[in-house]
């Protein structure tokens, strides 16, 4: 394989950061080096390993999924290095090479590499993404001890994040006392809060009260908001790679030209300077988050299966879709502004970059990427937009829609009419959906997906079960 250094200064197309590799240290842990991490955090800690000081910033990338295993072995071939494209809405295009991952440890077959690592006090910082489903908290932010993998972690095992932070920190605890920030980069509601008490009560289920009290004392929970746009890689970008720079590398990523981090400052171990690479350091991350998670996300989530329903493959094709540009402008405009309310965000111009965002032809988004896990999205994404219009008095005409039209999705995958793959890690939750004597009422009234909806607003189950009818009139026939 070609050397990425010598790609990198032999091409001036493809741009490196300027600091000499050898002499980085690890301070930071990431959990699930998926792609948005390589496009994300790993891109801010690449930039601040250039600034004086910036050094002992390493990444340490940590696998915790067997069955990614074989993937995260070309990772540790490539020896965390890949090359990063991103893709303005005005055709510019950058490629940059990407080398914050210093060192890469597959704790799917090398748990103890990581607790080592996770004991280590030039470490600081843990930061992780493991998707919204992986921190295994029901509607009451109580940890699902009956779910099979927890429970097995519970009992020794190492599926979820909680056995590794758990295995760690204990040597920490009992080695070198060193505090230590956990910094969840999921797409979740207060993400620190909820990481927090995922891992308080992993520790009880556990009866760990010396950890538990080790951990309140030395360990912070900062809430972050994370923001870019990440397409999965498609094998014309790896090809295009390849072509350009003569380097095989299968961990490229691209993403839009985009980005955002906005950290809440409440540091346990030393904090890095990431502000001198645009991070945004603030008192309360939650109105970033609410305006990013029902704006955003919650946009492509009401968009996506209606754009599946309707055979479109590209995002941005559904945002040219005369019918679905509109339902996207009411759905924000009708009803996820009027729900959030007062906000330090101005949310109509963040909702216009948004539609220009999700707009951008050149990042060949894919509405399957999209679609992907929705029994955790709805009630993280959408589920406070359902219920602050409810609360206003209204109904949440749009909102209920975009409900409906993923249930037909649901439907008409079960039957084998659609032609988008559905990647749905909750697949079984689904199943009593599909049945057709009483799959409406049963979704209607699931408490997971719609907390107290259907009981404070008794009118939510006639509302959704007639927008299923017209959904399921349009798409299903
Ligand atoms: C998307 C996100 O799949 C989804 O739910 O809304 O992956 C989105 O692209 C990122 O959060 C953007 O930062």
């Amino acid at each position: 394989m070609a050397n990425y250094l010598q790609a990198s200064l032999n091409n001036d197309q493809l741009s490196v950061q300027d600091y000499l590799r050898g002499n980085i240290q690890a301070g930071v842990i990431h959990l699930g080096v998926g792609a948005f991490h390589r496009a994300h955090q790993a891109v801010y800690f690449d930039r601040l390993l250039a600034l004086p000081n910036g050094e002992k910033w390493g990444v340490i990338g940590v696998n915790i999924r067997p069955q990614d295993s074989e993937y995260f072995a070309q990772f540790i071939k490539q020896r965390g290095e890949y090359v990063l494209k991103t893709m303005a809405a005005d055709g510019t295009t950058e490629y940059q090479h990407i080398r914050s991952i210093i060192r890469q440890i597959d704790g799917a077959q090398e748990p103890q590499a990581v607790d080592l690592a996770m004991a280590d006090e030039n470490i600081q910082l843990v930061t992780s993404t493991v998707t919204e489903g992986g921190y295994y908290l029901d509607e009451n932010r109580t940890l699902m001890l009956d779910n099979p993998a927890i429970k097995a972690d519970v009992e020794g095992a190492r599926n979820t994040l909680y056995a590794f932070l758990y295995a760690g920190l204990k040597i920490r605890s009992e080695t070198s006392q060193a505090k230590i920030t956990l910094l969840c980069c999921d797409n979740l509601r207060h993400n620190g809060e909820l990481l927090e008490t995922g891992l308080m009560q992993f520790l009880a289920a556990k009866k760990d009260i010396k950890l538990a009290n080790w951990v309140k004392e030395n360990v912070s929970f900062p809430c972050s908001m994370v923001d870019r746009i990440t397409p999965k890689p498609s094998q014309q970008h790896i090809d295009d790679v390849h072509a350009r720079f003569a380097l095989t590398d299968e961990m490229t990523v691209m993403g839009e030209d985009f980005i955002q981090w906005v950290v809440e400052d409440k540091f346990a171990g030393e904090k890095p300077d990431l502000d001198l690479v645009d991070v945004q350091f603030v008192d309360q991350v939650a109105p970033f988050e609410e305006a990013k998670i029902r704006i955003l996300n919650a946009g492509h989530t009401c968009i996506t299966y209606q754009a599946a329903l309707k055979g479109l493959t590209y995002f941005d094709e559904a945002m040219r879709d005369v019918e679905l540009n509109q339902y996207f402008k009411d759905f924000i405009q009708q009803d996820a502004i009027p729900a959030l309310g007062e906000s330090i965000v101005d949310l109509t111009s963040y909702a216009d970059i948004i539609a220009q965002r999700f707009s951008n032809t050149n990042i060949g988004d894919t509405v399957e990427r999209i679609c992907t896990d929705g029994y955790a999205k709805f009630p993280i994404f959408v589920l406070p937009t359902l219920e602050g219009i409810y609360r206003q008095g209204r109904t949440p005409e749009k909102t209920l829609q975009g409900i409906a039209n993923w249930f037909t999705f649901i439907q008409l995958v079960n039957q084998g009419r659609l032609e988008v793959q559905y990647h749905e890690p909750n697949n079984v939750a689904l199943i009593p959906f599909t049945n057709d004597a009483d799959g409406i009422k049963t979704f209607v009234t699931d408490s997971f997906l719609w907390g107290r909806v259907p009981s404070e607003f008794p009118d939510f189950k006639m509302h959704l079960t007639q927008a299923i009818y017209q959904a399921q009139n349009k798409y299903a026939k």
